[in-house]
């Protein structure tokens, strides 16, 4: 695939973001998706909210997704040549739920220093707007960090119900559909959401923030992180182990241990954020 043209960097610099791309075509995504199903039809479980954070330590089909050059190429034209995985989250919604995600910015638990951090949203099913694909307010990300509260509520698919409480004018919105094996790539302060998904297949989706390797977590909680390409010469992270079978006990113990260290601090951030509010 070619990298990105001078117009589309452009594009993203003023929009936020950038969609449809090519990352493989709709065989090989229809196979990532019945690993996935497998997966869940074994463990007698959905791979949702709460069972949802860095498939990428399970499975090896994951960690070859997370390293396609045609994800990697796009993403160093925005962010350069060392690249860091900092976090991976599974997006499912099936045919007919409720399930949705709230208007957000990534950056808001994440706590990056400085905020610079590439989403690549990969698609395994198509995701139209009637299955409920990202909808996005374009040029937002130029707002900075705005405030979200909390909102605990069992259908929204984020995990601590962040929520953006700022008065941003969403007015003039854009929907970002993405086909099976497609992506998109949004800016870690782009405001956006998704709505429930009316169509009658399922849609499932990888999120993968990216940042690059000079980036540090400011969380007292140290976490761990992949190096996708280039060289880390900062070790702001634990290096993460890439999976050698898939969902083997060494991988589950590595996953339970850096998905408890990523929740702890993300509260730490979620907690700064009350102080700083009251
Ligand atoms: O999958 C969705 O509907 C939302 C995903 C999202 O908010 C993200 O990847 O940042």
């Amino acid at each position: 695939m070619p990298r990105l043209t001078p117009q589309q960097v452009e594009a993203y610099g003023r929009d936020g973001y950038l969609c449809p791309l090519d990352a493989f075509d709709t065989a090989q995504a229809r196979a990532y998706r019945d690993r996935l199903e497998a997966f869940e039809a074994a463990e007698g479980m959905k791979m949702s909210r709460g069972h949802n954070f860095k498939p990428h330590l399970l499975f090896p089909w994951v960690d070859e997704i997370v390293h396609s050059p045609a994800i990697l190429d796009a993403v160093e034209d925005l962010i350069g040549p060392d690249i860091v995985l900092f976090h991976l989250s599974v997006w499912p919604k099936d045919a007919g739920s409720g399930t949705y995600v709230s208007w957000h910015q990534d950056a808001t638990y994440f706590g990056l220093e400085p905020p610079v951090h590439v989403t690549a949203w990969v698609a395994l099913t198509d995701a139209s707007i009637e299955a409920g694909c990202m909808e996005v307010v374009p040029g937002s990300h130029r707002l900075g960090q705005l405030w979200h509260s909390e909102m605990q509520d069992p259908d929204n698919l984020l995990s601590r119900g962040q929520t953006l409480d700022a008065p941003v004018d969403r007015s003039r919105t854009a929907f970002m559909p993405v086909r099976a094996g497609q992506f998109s790539l949004h800016h870690t302060h782009l405001v956006h959401n998704s709505r429930p998904n009316r169509s009658s297949d399922r849609r499932v989706g990888l999120g993968i923030s990216y940042i690059p390797a000079h980036v540090r977590c400011s969380s007292a909680q140290r976490v761990t992180a992949l190096l996708v390409r280039g060289r880390d010469r900062f070790g702001h992270f634990d290096p993460e182990r890439r999976p050698a079978v898939e969902a083997g006990s060494a991988e589950r113990a590595f996953h339970a241990d850096a998905v408890a260290r990523f929740r702890a601090a993300n509260l730490e951030q979620s907690d700064r954020v009350a102080i700083v509010r009251r």
